[in-house]
């Protein structure tokens, strides 16, 4: 890499996802200063030629660009929030998990102190970052993300969804509620088989193409009902007969000793959406009852 091209970047907090970001700016030839709260935790990056900051300010006035990725909204505020005078004119790249409302207050409160705000969603775990698999989403000042887009792009491919910054969180916390209902409806799966001693890794012969299958078969269709409001063309698995058999997801768990707990809101509302009149339609219409 050209010395033309070396950026200078930041990274706030060396937990397991911010070490990971700070490899990947080193990999990528740039100059990283690291810092985080408990000390010790950046020997590996420094000897991997991470330069280390002491204090919050020092970290920050090394480079134009400062990507935070700590615990919560809460820590981000209190590393920040001391040191706004520091931050004025930086830019400042949000990765730690939060809701939209918690990135748009984060958007006023920096540029209340001058500061050029994106806030992130990181779609990877640690070991994924900088891979082909890594996907990161980002919204808010557009100019900030384009100026460090290339920096950025180390990370995984970069989606930019708009100049509101609440926008990365809502796409980030709607990707991680498909994640967890998919794995909750898996812990189901497994602990019933293993009530009966079935091997969990030769049971997974079946449950990986199974939903392999219905995944692939049904989201764009899914995507396609909503989008359109019609939930009754081309019905082929009706939600009343879908109903129908809930129960019985709830009578295997209990005779087999597994807690129905994941089964029973999914049971209450396919029972509500056949109670509201929807029985003839596809199940998909259970999303217009999630509506509060
Ligand atoms: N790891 C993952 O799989 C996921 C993937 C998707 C994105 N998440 C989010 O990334 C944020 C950081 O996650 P992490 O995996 O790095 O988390 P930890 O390893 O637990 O490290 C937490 C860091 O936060 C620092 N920290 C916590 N509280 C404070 C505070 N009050 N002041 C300053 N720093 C704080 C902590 O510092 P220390 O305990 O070492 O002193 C770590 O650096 C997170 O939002 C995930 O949801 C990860």
């Amino acid at each position: 890499m050209s010395e033309k091209n070396v950026s200078r970047v930041t990274v706030l907090g060396l937990g397991a996802m911010g070490t990971a970001l700070a490899e990947a700016f080193l990999a990528g030839g740039h100059a990283t200063t690291v810092w985080n709260r408990t000390p010790g935790k950046d020997e590996a990056l420094v000897a991997k030629g991470a330069l280390r900051a002491e204090t919050v300010a020092e970290a920050i006035a090394a480079s134009p660009l400062v990507v935070v990725c700590l615990l919560d909204d809460a820590s981000v505020r209190e590393v920040l929030e001391p040191v706004a005078d520091a931050l004025s004119g930086r830019a400042v790249v949000n990765l730690t998990n939060g809701t939209p409302a918690q990135a748009r207050a984060m958007a006023v409160w920096a540029a209340e102190q001058g500061v050029d705000y994106v806030d992130g969603g990181i779609m990877a775990i640690p070991p994924g970052i900088g891979t082909p698999h890594a996907f990161l989403l980002y919204s808010g000042s557009s100019v900030t993300f384009e100026a460090h887009r290339e920096v950025l792009e180390l990370l995984g491919a970069a989606h930019f969804l708009g100049d509101d910054a609440g926008l990365a969180a809502l796409y980030d916390l709607a990707l991680l509620s498909g994640m967890y209902g998919l794995f909750a409806g898996v812990w189901q799966a497994v602990a019933l088989v293993r009530s009966e001693n079935v091997r969990a890794t030769e049971f997974m012969a079946f449950l990986k193409p199974w939903l392999s299958a219905m995944f692939e078969g049904n989201l764009d269709r899914l995507a396609t009902q909503v989008d359109s409001g019609d939930y009754m063309t081309g019905v082929v698995s009706n939600l009343a007969m879908q109903a129908a058999a809930f129960p019985n997801f709830i009578t295997v768990a209990e005779e087999q000793g597994v807690r129905p707990d994941l089964m029973l809101p999914i049971k209450d509302l396919l029972d509500r959406a056949v109670a509201e009149g929807h029985g003839a339609g596809d199940a998909t219409v259970a999303i217009e009852l999630l509506k509060n």
